[in-house]
């Protein structure tokens, strides 16, 4: 056996955290670390860096484990920083891995030298680094994959010259492989019993569930915990998941963005628990009180940058999954179960079509193999109230509403689940920050279904000119875009339905198809 290199050091890390598919992008600087690719790693290609990142997210997302995104230089970089604000958000592990040059040569600034690539990143990656010297590389690698799946996950940035790949690795770099780092302890006994002792003690709790919920997979005791609480259950808002399930009697939808109009669906209830989300992403600015008046706010987070910038509420920083699965056992059944709410009414327009008739038919026709990738500003709020979703890991969208996550988001989903149907409704306005994810896709035959839900326009954008008195602006339609000539441009057969019954037809059509199939959804605003 030859004698292991910095290279060879560095894909036995990656293998030791199963990270063996690769997304990328290349450019000289990173020849070197993929013409030394072992065969049981996949390189998937995408031709953009937005697109590389998005597809990175959504695979790390649905499997859960870290996953190497390799991209070219600085000027890769800057061209993923888009996705990356996204994969921050969604405490997606990604370990990023840009080319640098030939170490020596940097500081010349020679052709794509990154400068101060440790800095470029911040503030969207929780640790940015290049080794001092070659010989640290694999021990930087195998730190960085430690600290993007440590708690509170999230993406890594680490820069690494091209000479280095060749260098001796040291002799104990072969420890590294085996290395861990697990958190302190669960929650405690006294902090459960504690926790329960509130929630029993309250007249009216209610529950508000983050995507953390639905990261964690605790769903489950989350609906226990509802059930036995007697408590209804809002989804935080700005979600990136689903954290409970969109068909139980609990469930009341999600919570707005603004201030006040969130303090409204909250009124009456004296203790509100949020779980694994922040207090709160709002969006809409409105001026008001945080909470309804007499209402204490509790918060359990993993993340401890969560609880330390929220404006109100008693944050405790502990796992999600484990604390809910206690507390569902800890605290009394009140025997309470409520009513479901009445199915709302759909809008309808003689001779065209509503995004929510969209959704009415992706509802005819879920079954338990499709994910959603929800990428519609217009219709984001709607989505997780009408869509059915009654399994865990079922739906994503942007988590920091950079747009550019749906489609390729929806590719990384597909590659990762292979036997299921990804179901991407994506704007007209947001397909364009993604679009080459198309040709992945193709290149790949993944199972999606992309449905362009065409306005015509930035939807969410003439919402919030008019709320904001800014109708005058400039920029805000987008007409005259040909999606089924640029899917067939990227390989993936696509077709334009303007009414409910071509998109059933051609939606039933494309679920049953064994690759990509594109529909342009021709929709009213
Ligand atoms: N650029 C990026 C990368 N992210 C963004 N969020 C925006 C611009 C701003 N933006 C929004 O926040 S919503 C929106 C834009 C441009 C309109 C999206 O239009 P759409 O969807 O056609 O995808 P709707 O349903 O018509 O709103
Ligand atoms: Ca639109």
């Amino acid at each position: 056996m030859s004698e292991p290199t910095v290279l060879s050091a560095t894909f036995d890390i990656l293998r030791a955290h199963g990270m063996r598919t690769v997304f990328g992008n290349p450019g000289s600087n990173e020849l070197p670390f993929l013409a030394g690719l072992p065969e049981d790693f996949d390189y998937v290609l995408g031709l953009h860096e937005g697109v590389v990142t998005g597809m990175a997210d959504g695979y790390s997302q649905a499997t859960g484990l870290p996953v190497l995104v390799s991209l070219h230089a600085a000027s890769g970089s800057g061209n993923a920083m888009g996705a990356l604000t996204n994969a921050h958000y969604a405490h997606s592990p990604l370990v990023v891995l840009a080319g640098q040059q030939v170490r020596d040569t940097v500081g010349q600034e020679v052709m794509l030298s990154n400068v101060d690539a440790a800095l470029l990143p911040r503030p969207l990656v929780k640790h940015a680094h290049e080794p001092l010297a070659a010989s640290d590389v694999p021990r930087a690698v195998s730190h960085a994959v430690l600290e993007a799946t440590t708690q509170p996950r999230g993406p890594v940035y680490l820069s690494v010259p091209y000479d280095d790949w060749s260098a001796s690795a040291r002799t104990d770099d072969t420890a590294l492989v085996g290395r861990t780092v697990r958190g302190a302890d669960g929650p405690s006994a006294d902090l459960i019993t504690e926790l329960a002792a509130r929630l029993d003690a309250a007249v009216s709790p209610v529950l508000v569930l983050g995507p953390d919920v639905d990261v964690e997979r605790a769903q489950a005791p989350a609906v226990i915990l509802a059930e036995r609480l007697g408590a209804p259950v809002w989804v935080a808002p700005s979600p990136s998941r689903c954290p409970f399930p969109t068909t139980h009697p609990h469930f009341r939808g999600q919570l707005p963005t603004g201030r006040n109009s969130l303090r409204e669906r909250l009124e009456g209830h004296d203790l509100i628990v949020v779980i694994g989300a922040p207090v709160f992403r709002y969006h809409r600015y409105e001026e008001g009180r945080y909470l309804p008046e007499g209402a204490r706010l509790l918060h359990l987070t993993q993340d401890p940058g969560e609880a330390t910038r929220a404006p109100v509420g008693e944050a405790v920083v502990t796992p999600i999954g484990a604390t809910l699965a206690a507390l569902a056992d800890a605290v009394g059944d009140r025997g309470d179960r409520l009513e479901p709410l009445a199915a709302p009414e759909i809008r309808r327009v003689d001779g065209a079509m509503t995004g929510e008739e969209i959704l009415e038919v992706l509802n005819e026709q879920v079954t338990d193999r499709v994910t959603y990738v929800n990428e519609t500003t217009t219709l984001d709020t709607i989505f997780i109230e009408r869509v059915h979703m009654d399994r865990p890991d079922m739906y994503h969208f942007p988590a920091s509403g950079g747009l550019g996550f749906g489609l390729p988001a929806a590719v990384g989903v597909a590659l990762a689940r292979p036997d299921d149907v990804v179901v991407a409704t994506v704007g007209d306005g947001s397909a364009n920050y993604g679009l080459s994810a198309l040709w992945t896709a193709a290149q790949r035959n993944t199972r999606t279904v992309f449905v362009i839900v065409n306005n015509g326009t930035y939807g969410a954008l003439r919402g919030f000119a008019k709320a904001l008195d800014a109708l005058d602006a400039p920029g805000l339609d987008v007409p005259g875009i040909d999606f089924v000539s640029l899917a067939h441009g990227y390989g993936v057969p696509a077709s334009t339905v303007t009414t409910q019954d071509e998109f059933r037809e051609a939606y039933a059509a494309a679920l049953a198809a064994g690759g990509p199939v594109l529909i342009d959804a021709r929709v009213v605003l």
